[in-house]
């Protein structure tokens, strides 16, 4: 019970990457629960181009009171992840884009933040890394593609809920992050 368990989350966490069909084939060869994988593997496209929409923001939100929530597995590969940075109370966070992680300086710093509503975001581009951006999953705020240092974008989050977002050309890497607005 526990390994078909644990291959259903592997693979719909690791759908969101390239390594979704190698997942699916280990989790298979394992045995039993093969079906039902193939099943949630089978209803996503593979290819990450396309808008995995698989998020459910409402879940994040269990995971209240500190610690490292996976926000239904959307950190589970961002490498510089490690837990919810509380900046309420700020008007302003500053966040920088082009951190080092997943391999490079592909990460946001911090990618996941807690602030307050009516907090406006600001993302900082560090310079490294090549070209990133900084695009809501939920097409609610997208900024240019820049790779130049002191670039900055900023949004300002009214409503609360839990917005992930990606830097797209990174997106596979896990160059991904959550502001969650209390
Ligand atoms: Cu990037």
């Amino acid at each position: 019970m526990f390994e078909s368990e644990r291959c259903t989350r592997r693979s719909v966490v690791l759908s969101t990457g390239t390594l979704a069909l190698t997942a699916l084939a280990g989790c298979s060869g394992g045995g039993g629960g093969g079906g039902s994988e193939n099943d949630g593997g089978g209803g996503e496209s593979q290819s990450d181009g396309g808008t995995a929409t698989e998020t459910e923001s409402g879940d994040g939100g269990g995971g209240s009171g500190g610690g490292t929530p996976s926000f239904d597995g959307w950190m589970e590969n961002v490498g510089n992840y490690d837990g919810v940075v509380d900046e309420t109370g700020g008007d302003e966070v500053t966040v920088a884009v082009g951190a080092e992680g997943n391999g490079g300086a592909y990460a946001f710093g911090p990618p996941a933040v807690r602030v307050s509503s009516g907090t406006t975001v600001v993302w900082e581009w560090t310079g490294q890394g090549a070209q990133h951006n900084v695009a809501a999953e939920s097409g609610g705020f997208e900024s240019d593609l820049s790779a130049e240092e002191g670039f900055t974008f900023e949004h300002t989050f009214s409503e609360s809920g839990t917005y992930t977002y990606v830097c797209t050309p990174h997106r596979t890497l896990g160059m991904k992050g959550v502001v969650v607005v209390e």
